[in-house]
């Protein structure tokens, strides 16, 4: 029987995964933790317990009560947050993942998800259609994170054995709980100021060419990968997950079909600098050929989406 531990279930991904994990596997089989209280659906409709990822005996305890089988690493600091304070994330995002990845083979943990970020690649990388294989130079605290990250997972699979698998995700869009301090925030924002105030100020540039995601499609990637046989999964550092890829223009023209008189004013942050130095689009093959990887919202469908759940949200 799975017994599935979500670490960072309070954030972005995990109050959609979770969700969707209960409804796969059963909801007290899904053990959501954090270090916050989640939306009233995580904390629910299943098992949820507080537990901060930095203390080892805690997650421990976690996986010894609930009998784990399988952990799913989704707590970090983002690209944003992260360049406030450089050593601080580094410290939680590196340590974390020790923490993670020792208690796993300590318990034998059949697998561990890890998320990856397209913030591994850097100005040097060729920015359209990037390759699975490429130049990665990072130049943000978060991005070289998330390539240690990366070498480090293939360094636990190849040395000790431990399934750990993990997606280059581009920044994600979703409506059940805000961003979580990244550089692409910009996209998830748009829609509530567009719905709640007509119009938005965003932080990058009008045409800055960003890979994004709806969640539902990160969703479906992330369980097709944690269920594929072992041996479709020849990629143990992370695989590219692409996407689309849309400017802030692109975005505010896609939401006016639906709010007409939306304003939109630029005013770049420290956040361009960062989304300048990251891929323009990427190619996911390697995920397509691996293990069936398609995905399925452009961007009329995602807006459509996201406008009629955070209007029903807002009620
Ligand atoms: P998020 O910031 O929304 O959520 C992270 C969660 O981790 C938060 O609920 C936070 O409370 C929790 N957390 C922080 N420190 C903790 C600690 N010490 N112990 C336990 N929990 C702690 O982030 P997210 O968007 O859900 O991202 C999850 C993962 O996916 C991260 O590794 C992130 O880098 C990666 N990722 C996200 C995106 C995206 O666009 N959302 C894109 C690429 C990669
Ligand atoms: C961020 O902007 O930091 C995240 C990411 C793309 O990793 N959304």
């Amino acid at each position: 029987m799975k017994k599935i531990l979500i670490i960072g279930a309070s954030g972005q991904i995990g109050s959609d995964l979770t969700g969707e994990l209960r409804g796969k596997f059963g909801s007290q089989n899904i053990i959501a933790t954090d270090i916050k209280k989640a939306t009233h659906e995580v904390m629910e409709n299943g098992p949820f317990e507080i537990l901060d990822v930095m203390d080892k005996k805690g997650i421990a305890s976690i996986i010894d009560k609930y009998k784990i089988t399988d952990i799913y690493h989704l707590a970090a600091i983002l690209s944003g947050n992260a360049e406030k304070n450089p050593k601080w994330a580094w410290n939680i995002n590196m340590e974390s993942l020790f923490n993670v990845l020792d208690i796993a083979i300590e318990k034998k943990i059949e697998k561990v998800f890890w998320p990856s970020s397209m913030g591994a690649f850097g100005s040097t990388t060729p920015a359209i259609n990037t390759p699975q294989l490429t130049i990665m130079e990072p130049s943000t605290v978060y991005g070289i994170s998330k390539q240690a990250g990366e070498r480090w997972c293939e360094y636990y699979f190849k040395k000790y054995g431990l399934d750990v698998r993990s997606l280059r995700y581009p920044g994600l869009i979703s409506w059940k709980t805000e961003a979580g301090g990244g550089t692409t925030d910009y996209a998830v924002e748009i829609f509530y100021e567009a719905i709640k105030n007509g119009k938005y100020e965003c932080f990058l540039s009008d045409n800055t060419s960003l890979p994004m995601m709806y969640m539902a499609d990160a969703v479906k990637a992330t369980i097709m990968l944690m269920e594929a046989p072992a041996d479709k999964v020849k990629v143990r550092s992370s695989y590219n997950l692409g996407g689309i890829s849309f400017t802030p223009k692109e975005i505010a023209d896609e939401i006016r079909k639906y709010i007409p008189n939306l304003l939109v004013s630029y005013k770049p942050d420290f956040r361009q600098v960062i989304a300048d130095s990251w891929p323009r689009s990427i190619s996911d093959e390697a995920a397509q050929k691996d293990w069936g990887w398609k995905h399925e919202y452009d961007l009329p469908k995602m807006t459509k989406a996201m406008i009629e759940n955070i209007r029903e949200k807002l009620q």
